[in-house]
């Protein structure tokens, strides 16, 4: 049973955390946002989204940040700091080693694919990671102040400044990382995680040809939805919907999605807007989707598929 997921960092992660404890992993093929990846930070090529996912199915994330490695030290850093470098970006010392081989793979000439495949093998991680692209396309937030890269907005500048736009830079000219468009052709459920819409999901959608498969895909596409209650449950969701003009909120989110979504999975506090999406021909399952901890995590993500597999029966009858 194929199924693929759309990721991007932290909700993503702990979501499929409770997937591949429900499923088989190496059933599972992830297509994950590089749209945060920072091409040359001091020489490095970071991806965060990439790591993020990569450490929480190797099962060595720090559980509270939901990135970075577990109990990692920071004295690279430190010295860093000392020698006058900017170090609001926290590279932990076991995190560089990551940043480092991945560097150097791609300076060898890999692809990022290529090199992703390398590192979470050597993690452990049995489910396909694939990139959304190969192509450097980083995503960056215009904003009163000026347009600065989505890092550089989120963490640097702790998303104080307004959003006025999200450009994707240069995704015209970007590909789907080889593997993508057969994944969501051959599976037999399409997942989008919980994930900020606009910047963690929407670069994976605006990649040339990934929509409209995800589209023309026979596959039941079931989204969980990210914003419980009005709010994201964390990161910048609702400054960046509020940015592009989009409600935030479930029905928000449902309406990004219409053109290839068949069931909503929305959390409790949302029920009231069920009617208003399922006007939009999408199936509403009304659940508890804050991912307090495993056994919610495992639960979801059994909602998940029963909900997929409830579609198809339909479908077929
Ligand atoms: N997020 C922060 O808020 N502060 C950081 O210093 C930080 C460092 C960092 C290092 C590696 C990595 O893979 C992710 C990191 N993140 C950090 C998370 C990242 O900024 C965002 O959470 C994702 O890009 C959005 O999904």
């Amino acid at each position: 049973m194929s199924v693929v997921a759309l990721a991007g960092g932290v909700g993503a992660a702990r979501f499929l955390e409770g997937l591949v404890q429900v499923m088989s992993p190496e059933e599972l093929t992830v297509i994950i946002n590089t749209g945060d990846d920072m091409a040359n930070f001091m020489g490095l090529y970071i991806s965060p989204d990439l790591d993020i996912v990569t450490y929480t199915l190797a099962g060595i994330v720090d559980p509270e940040k939901g990135w970075g490695i577990k109990g990692d030290t920071f004295h690279c850093l430190g010295m860093l700091q000392q020698l006058g470098f900017e170090t609001w970006f926290q590279l932990g010392d076991r995190d560089l080693g990551t940043h480092i081989a991945r560097t150097a793979m791609m300076q060898q000439g890999w692809t990022l694919s290529k090199a992703t495949r390398a590192i979470r093998q050597s993690l452990g991680v049995q489910c396909r990671l694939l990139p959304m692209t190969d192509q450097w396309v980083p995503t960056r937030i215009v904003t009163d102040v000026g347009t600065q890269h989505f890092e550089e907005y989120l963490v640097k500048r702790q998303c104080q400044d307004i959003v006025e736009d999200v450009i994707f830079d240069g995704i015209e000219r970007a590909s789907p990382s080889p593997g993508v468009l057969e994944a969501i052709q051959q599976a037999k459920i399409l997942i989008i995680c919980p994930s900020n819409p606009i910047v963690s999901i929407g670069p994976i959608l605006a990649v040339p040809g990934i929509q409209q498969a995800v589209i023309n895909a026979k596959a039941p596409c079931v989204a969980i939805s990210p914003i419980i209650g009005g709010k994201p449950v964390k990161g910048p969701a609702d400054k960046l919907m509020e940015g592009k003009g989009v409600e935030v909120s479930a029905k928000g989110v449902a309406e990004l999605y219409q053109t290839f979504l068949d069931v909503m999975v929305i959390d409790q506090k949302d029920k009231k807007q069920a009617s208003s999406i399922e006007k939009m021909g999408i199936t509403v399952s009304v659940e508890q989707t804050l991912m307090s901890n495993l056994d919610r995590k495992k639960r979801l993500a059994q909602t998940v598929l029963d909900a997929a597999a409830k579609h198809r029966a339909k479908q077929k009858s």
